[in-house]
């Protein structure tokens, strides 16, 4: 027999009676055919999950290293300006920046909110345009331009230890003339 075409009941009801071999051979064709359609749609499935388990490594990977492949070299990591918040104020207390640049302040603080007033540090400089948040016990990153105006100014928390009124609230940032890192580039 060729035809391994499932025959209807009645059918092979009618061929089992003719043939009881043929249609027993007809049956176990079906089963394996069944069979082997399950190992198909199981090998699909493992492919299909082993896909997404190599996304999400692809993924959590990037995230856990993209950060740190990115920093050691580039323009871009220059102008990562890594700052703490805490109850001593800013970490460093004096930062340097390029007027006209575009920096990212990694801002980060350990403290918990219940020492903090509405739970965060506050960064505020009036006449840089900084008025930022930070969450207790978290880490931001705070893409600002500097303002194309050299000079020294006064940068402030307000929501812990006193704020504005407390000396140690208070950082500097200093914004160096674009010119000083024009002198140090090719091209
Ligand atoms: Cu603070």
């Amino acid at each position: 027999m060729t035809d391994t075409t499932p025959l209807p009941r009645r059918e092979r009801r009618a061929a089992e009676r003719d043939d009881p071999h043929a249609a027993a051979t007809e049956r176990r064709t079906t089963r394996s055919a069944a069979r082997s359609r399950a190992a198909r749609s199981e090998k699909i499935r493992k492919l299909a999950f082993g896909g997404i388990v190599a996304a999400v490594l692809a993924v959590g990977g990037y995230l856990a290293f993209g950060d740190f492949l990115n920093r050691p070299s580039g323009a871009a990591a220059a102008n990562v300006v890594d700052v703490q918040s805490s109850m001593a104020g800013f970490t460093p207390s004096e930062i340097h920046v390029k007027a006209g640049a575009t920096v990212t302040l990694k801002w980060w603080t350990q403290d918990a909110a219940v020492h903090l007033k509405g739970g965060v540090h506050s960064m505020i400089s009036t006449e840089l345009g900084l008025s930022e948040t930070l969450p207790a016990e978290s880490t931001k990153m705070v893409t600002w331009t500097v303002p194309n105006k050299p000079g020294t100014y006064d940068v402030w928390c307000e929501t812990c230890c006193g704020g504005k009124d407390a000396p140690q609230m208070h950082g500097k940032i200093v914004v160096e003339p674009a010119s000083a890192s024009v002198s140090g580039a090719v091209g």
